[in-house]
């Protein structure tokens, strides 16, 4: 059996908002939306993998807040696990453009009007619960 590789997905809440981001790549979820992250590095601790995703992808100094409860299954050998984050510097832009190409800060009204990843579906309402209680 190969070892699990964890993904980590940012549910970023700024003001009562959560932070949405759109896949530029790969061609398969371009277009997508998704919790910003990636993968977690050998040796490396998925809240620093976290931290170091939002400030390469989006140019923001973030700081975990709680784990989102669950293990959300990604094509093997990746598994996505997600914390909840907030900002302490910057302001969400999306840098790397071969990650994403656009952001939205979703209320609670508006989280099911963009065109989330399937694999983040449940990752999103778990989220929800924990931020919103819906
Ligand atoms: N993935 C799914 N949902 C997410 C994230 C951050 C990632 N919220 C999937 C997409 C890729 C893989 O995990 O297939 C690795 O992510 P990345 O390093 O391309 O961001
Ligand atoms: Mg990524």
């Amino acid at each position: 059996m190969t070892e699990l590789i964890v993904v980590v997905g940012a549910a970023v809440l700024r003001d009562g908002r959560l932070l949405a981001a759109r896949r530029s790549a790969p061609v398969e979820l371009a277009g997508r939306w998704e919790l910003p992250g990636g993968k977690v590095e050998p040796g490396e601790s998925p809240e620093r993998a976290l931290v170091r995703e939002l400030r390469e992808e989006l140019g923001v100094e973030a700081e975990v807040v709680e784990a989102v409860p669950g293990e959300f299954p990604l094509r093997a050998p990746y598994v996505l696990r997600v914390w909840t984050a907030r900002l302490v510097d910057g302001s969400a832009e999306p840098l790397a453009l071969q990650d994403h190409d656009e952001l939205r800060w979703l209320s609670s009204d508006e989280l099911w009007d963009v065109d989330w990843l399937d694999q983040d579906v449940p990752a999103v309402r778990e989220v929800a619960r924990l931020a919103w209680g819906v």
